[in-house]
C-alpha cells in the first residue's frame, strides 16, 4: 500500500512538471523568447531546491525503511567473531562518505540555484587559489590515510593465517585445533570436501580429475582415503574453521554473508579464509524472530514463518556464467553433539565410489583402515556370542580367510583376521574353541573331508604359532556335511565353503 503511495505520488509530481513546462512554453510564445528563457531559468533554479530536500530526505528514509534487510544491522548482525570488525569498518567509511555524500548533494543544488543566470550578472573566473587547493587535498587526505589505515588493522586482523603450531582435526577441542575444510567452484557448483577422521584433506592433482574424481584427489595419499564429499556446509558453533577455496574452471567467489566471508576462487592458486561462527543456525533464526520483516509467511512455504525457514548460505558472488544463481548451498551452524551426530552419517568417498574401481591404486588390496574397521565388527560379533545363553552354540564364521585353491595353504593377507582371534584368545583366557572347515558338496566327499580336516588344522597351527596353548583348540573338518547355504547355486557354495569357529566354554 505504501509503496503505491509512494508510486502514484511520483507518477503525480511527474504529470505536473510536465504541464508546468506546457505552460511555460505557451507563455513564452505570449512574451517573447528572451523573456522566456529567463522565466525557465528561475523556475527551474527555484525547483532545485525542493528537489534535493526530497531527494535526501527519501535517501535516509529507504535506508531506515530498509535496514533490517541490511547485512550488520538489525537482525543481520554478523554469525562469526571477526564479522563486526567488518561491520564497524563499513560503518565507519559509511558515516565519512555519508557526510560528504550530504554536503556535496547541498551544495550542488543550492548553487544551481542560487548562481542562476540573471540578466547581466557575470560569472567569476578564478584560476588559482592556494587556500581552498589546501583545504580540498589536505581534509580528503588525513580522512582517507584514517580509513586505509583503520581498514588494514582490521583486514590483517581478519586474513591472518592459522599458527603453524595449530593442529588439523575433525573435531577440535579448543583454540589450537581447527576443522579444515574445503570448498571448490565450478560450473555451476560447490564441491565440498571435508578432511575426515585424520583431519587433514589429502592432496590433490589437477590431471587425476576424472568422471569418478571430480576434484583430482591423489588415492596414492592415505590422507585422501577418509576425506568425505558432503552436499552441504554443516559446522560446529565456537570451532575455528580454515577453509580452502579453489576453482575447477573459471574465477568463482566463495562467499558466506552472515558470516562477512568472501575469497576469491581462482584457477591454479588456492586461496584461504578463516573464521569461527559464533551463532547456530537456531539462534540465528530466534534472533530474526524478534522483527516483524521476518514474522510474515514464507512465500515459498506459506505454513511457516520467514524467520523459521532461513538458512545460512553459501553462494558464489562472482558473475561465473549463466548458471552462477544455482550455486548457492545450505551452511548449518550446529551445536557440538549435532555436528558429531551428523559427521556419523557421512561416509568417505574413496570407499563409496573408488575402492576396487579401476582408478583404485589399492584394488584387491585389504587396507589398513578396512582392517581396524573389521577388527571392530569382530570383537561386536565375538561380544554378541558370549553375552547368549549357554544352551546356544556359540559359532563365530570367518569372513575373509581364504586357502590357495585346493589347498589348506593360509592365504598369507588374509591371516590378519586370524590376529583378531589371536587377541580375543588373550582377552579370555579361560575360552576353549574348536576350529571346522567345511567345504560345497561338488568333488569327492572323502577328499573334501580331509581338505577341511586339513584347513581346520592349518588354522590351528597358526594360533598355536601365535602363542595359543594347545590344549584350549581343537580341530574338525566336515567336508560338506553342514551346508549353511543352497549348494545348488555357485552363491550359495561360496557360503558353504567356510572356516569357522566354535567356543566350547568361555
Ligand atoms: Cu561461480
Amino acid at each position: 500500500m505504501a509503496i503505491a503511495f509512494i508510486l502514484a505520488c511520483i507518477v503525480l509530481i511527474a504529470i505536473i512538471v510536465v504541464q508546468i513546462g506546457r505552460v511555460s512554453e505557451l507563455s513564452a510564445k505570449i512574451r517573447g523568447e528572451e523573456e522566456a528563457e529567463q522565466a525557465a531559468n528561475r523556475s527551474s533554479g527555484r525547483l532545485m531546491i525542493p528537489f534535493v530536500v526530497v531527494f535526501l530526505v527519501l535517501c535516509v528514509a529507504s535506508a531506515i525503511y530498509y535496514k533490517n534487510w541490511m547485512l550488520g544491522f538489525g537482525p543481520l548482525e554478523s554469525a562469526s567473531a571477526h564479522g563486526s570488525a567488518i561491520d564497524s569498518i563499513f560503518n565507519t567509511t559509511t558515516f565519512f562518505t555519508a557526510i560528504v555524500f550530504f554536503a556535496t548533494q547541498i551544495l550542488l543544488f543550492y548553487f544551481a540555484y542560487k548562481y542562476q543566470q540573471r540578466p547581466g550578472r557575470k560569472a567569476l573566473f578564478l584560476s588559482h587559489d592556494n587556500k581552498l587547493e589546501v583545504i580540498w587535498t589536505i581534509i580528503p587526505a588525513v580522512v582517507m590515510t584514517f580509513l586505509v589505515v583503520g581498514g588494514l588493522d582490521a583486514w590483517n586482523m581478519i586474513m591472518a593465517d592459522i599458527p603453524v603450531e595449530n593442529r588439523s582435526v575433525l573435531r577440535p577441542q579448543g583454540e589450537d585445533e581447527f576443522i579444515e575444510i574445503e570448498g571448490t567452484g565450478y560450473q555451476f557448483a560447490w564441491h565440498l570436501r571435508y578432511p575426515g577422521e585424520d583431519g587433514v584433506l589429502g592432496t590433490k592433482n589437477y590431471r587425476k580429475i576424472s568422471a569418478l574424481n571430480p576434484l583430482g584427489q591423489d588415492w596414492n595419499d592415505d590422507k585422501n582415503l577418509d576425506d568425505f564429499h558432503p552436499s552441504e556446509i554443516v559446522l560446529p558453533v565456537g570451532q575455528q574453521v580454515r577453509v580452502r577455496i579453489t576453482s575447477r574452471d573459471v574465477l568463482h567467489n566463495f562467499y558466506l554473508p552472515h558470516f562477512r566471508v568472501k575469497m576469491d576462487a581462482v584457477p591454479g592458486l588456492p586461496t584461504y579464509f578463516v573464521f569461527t561462527p559464533v551463532k547456530t543456525t537456531d539462534e540465528f533464526r530466534k534472533g530474526l524472530k524478534e522483527y516483524p520483516e521476518y514474522n510474515v509467511p514464507d512465500p515459498e512455504d506459506p505454513e511457516k514463518m520467514l524467520w523459521e525457514t532461513f538458512d545460512y548460505e553459501l553462494a558464489c558472488a562472482e558473475l561465473c556464467g549463466t548458471g552462477h544463481y544455482s550455486m548457492r548451498r545450505v551452511v548449518k551452524i550446529v551445536e557440538q553433539n549435532e555436528y558429531e551426530e551428523w559427521l556419523r552419517g557421512q561416509s568417505s568417498y574413496y570407499f563409496s565410489s573408488i575402492r576396487n574401481s579401476d582408478e583404485d591404486p589399492y584394488k584387491g588390496e585389504v587396507l589398513d583402515l578396512e582392517k581396524k574397521e573389521r577388527r571392530l565388527q569382530f570383537s561386536d560379533k565375538l561380544e554378541t556370542v558370549l553375552a547368549e545363553p549357554d544352551s546356544v552354540q556359540r559359532i563365530i564364521q570367518f569372513d575373509y580367510v581364504t586357502f590357495a585353491l585346493g589347498s589348506a595353504k593360509l592365504t598369507d593377507e588374509t591371516t590378519y583376521e586370524l590376529d583378531f582371534l589371536v587377541d580375543a584368545m588373550k582377552k579370555y583366557p579361560s575360552m576353549i574353541i574348536q576350529l571346522a572347515g567345511h567345504t560345497d558338496n561338488t568333488g569327492d566327499i572323502n577328499m573334501n573331508v580331509e581338505l577341511s580336516q586339513a584347513r581346520a588344522q592349518q588354522v590351528e597351527a597358526y594360533l598355536v604359532e601365535k602363542g595359543i596353548s594347545e590344549t584350549r583348540l581343537s580341530s574338525k573338518g566336515y567336508g560338506p556335511a553342514r551346508p549353511i547355504a543352497d549348494n545348488d547355486t555357485e552363491e550359495g557354495r561360496a557360503k558353504n565353503r567356510r572356516t569357522e569357529f566354535e567356543i566350547l566354554s568361555k
